[in-house]
């Protein structure tokens, strides 16, 4: 019995099954121009990432291209992502955050 497919009935266990939302993953993106401690900064104020983890995933991003900032249902990511992306137009830094489907 697939959980994705199972509307809440209870099925062999007798414990009522509920559905799980889709995932989405919150992505940063590098480029050249978004200072480092911005980044990090960005990490540990929406992702509540502690300093040494927030420049872990920072250090990833910009020797891979990309990195997860974290994996939440549709809404969450969404609001993650317009706040990111709004605070750091605010501070004139080019960085992109955005989200695909876990
Ligand atoms: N590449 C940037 C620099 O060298 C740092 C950076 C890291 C920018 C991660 C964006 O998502 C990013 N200053």
């Amino acid at each position: 019995n697939n959980p994705e497919h199972n509307h809440g009935v209870l099925v062999e266990t007798g414990k009522p099954e509920v559905a799980r939302p889709p995932l989405y993953s919150v992505l940063l993106l590098n480029d050249d121009y978004t200072p480092m401690d911005f980044v990090v900064e960005v990490l540990m104020r929406f992702f509540t990432m502690n300093a040494e983890k927030a420049t872990q995933i920072m250090l990833h991003v910009h020797t891979r291209g990309r990195g997860v900032c974290g994996v939440f249902t549709r809404e969450v990511a969404e609001s993650k992502v317009a706040q990111v992306n709004e605070f750091s137009r605010l501070h004139q830094h080019p960085l992109l955050c955005t989200m695909e489907k876990a």
